[in-house]
C-alpha cells in the first residue's frame, strides 16, 4: 500500500528575517499559491519523496502581520510542526525566538516539532548571532538548529528534509493522532 502523508508546516519569526524568501527558494518552478487576504496568510505546496513514502508540505506563511493577529488561532489550527527562522545578521530577531516558541504552545495544544533557523547565513561577515550562542539556545528546547541562505540557497532543502523525515518518524512509529495526515 502507498501512503501519502499530508503535513502542515508553519513558517514563524519576525518580519524580514526571510521566511518567504525561503519558501519560495524551497519550492522553486513548482510553485502553487494560495493567497488568502482575508486571513493575512498564503498557503504554499510541495509534495516530496521520502524513501518511496509521499509527503505533501502544506506551508504556511504569514503574509499580513496585522490580520496574522487577528487571525491566529487558523493559522495555528491542525499544525504538524513549525520552522522557526531568525536573521543572523538581526539579534533582536534571535531575541524574539522565545515569544515565537510561546506562542506556538498557546495555540497548539500537542507537542510538535519544530526546528530553529538561522537564516542569511551569505551575510556571514555581518553576523551578529553565533551559532555556538543560537545552538545553546536550540538544544535547550530540544530543537534541531540548522542555518539557511535564501539568497544562495545553501542549507534550504536540508531545513524542510529535515522537518519533514522527523513528521515522517513519527507519523510512522506513533499513534499520535495527525489532524493533517491523510491516508489513501
Ligand atoms: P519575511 O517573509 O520573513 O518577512 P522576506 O522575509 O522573505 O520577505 O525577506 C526580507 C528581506 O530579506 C528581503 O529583502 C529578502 O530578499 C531578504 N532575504 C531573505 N533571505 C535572505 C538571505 O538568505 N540572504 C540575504 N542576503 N537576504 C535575504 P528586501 O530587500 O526585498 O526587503
Ligand atoms: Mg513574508
Amino acid at each position: 500500500m502507498n501512503h501519502t502523508y499530508s503535513f502542515k508546516i508553519l513558517l514563524l519569526g519576525d518580519p524580514a528575517v526571510g521566511k518567504t524568501s525561503l519558501i519560495h527558494r524551497f519550492i522553486q518552478n513548482s510553485f502553487n499559491s494560495d493567497y488568502k487576504a482575508t486571513i493575512g496568510v498564503d498557503i504554499m505546496s510541495k509534495t516530496l519523496q521520502i524513501n518511496e513514502v509521499t509527503v505533501k508540505l502544506s506551508l504556511w506563511d504569514i503574509a499580513g502581520q496585522d490580520k496574522f493577529r487577528l487571525f491566529r488561532n487558523v493559522f495555528y489550527r491542525g499544525a504538524s510542526a513549525a520552522i522557526i527562522v531568525f536573521d543572523l545578521t538581526r539579534i533582536s530577531s534571535f531575541n524574539n525566538l522565545n515569544n515565537w516558541v510561546n506562542e506556538l504552545h498557546m495555540y497548539v495544544n500537542v507537542k510538535i516539532p519544530f526546528i530553529i533557523i538561522g537564516n542569511k547565513l551569505d551575510l556571514d561577515y555581518m553576523r551578529n548571532v553565533e551559532r555556538e550562542a543560537a545552538l545553546k539556545y536550540s538544544e535547550g528546547l530540544r530543537s534541531p538548529y540548522l542555518e539557511t541562505s535564501a539568497k544562495t540557497g545553501k542549507g534550504v532543502n536540508e531545513c524542510f528534509t529535515a522537518i519533514s523525515r522527523q513528521l515522517l518518524k513519527e507519523a510512522l512509529t506513533s499513534t499520535r493522532h495527525f489532524e493533517n495526515t491523510i491516508y489513501s
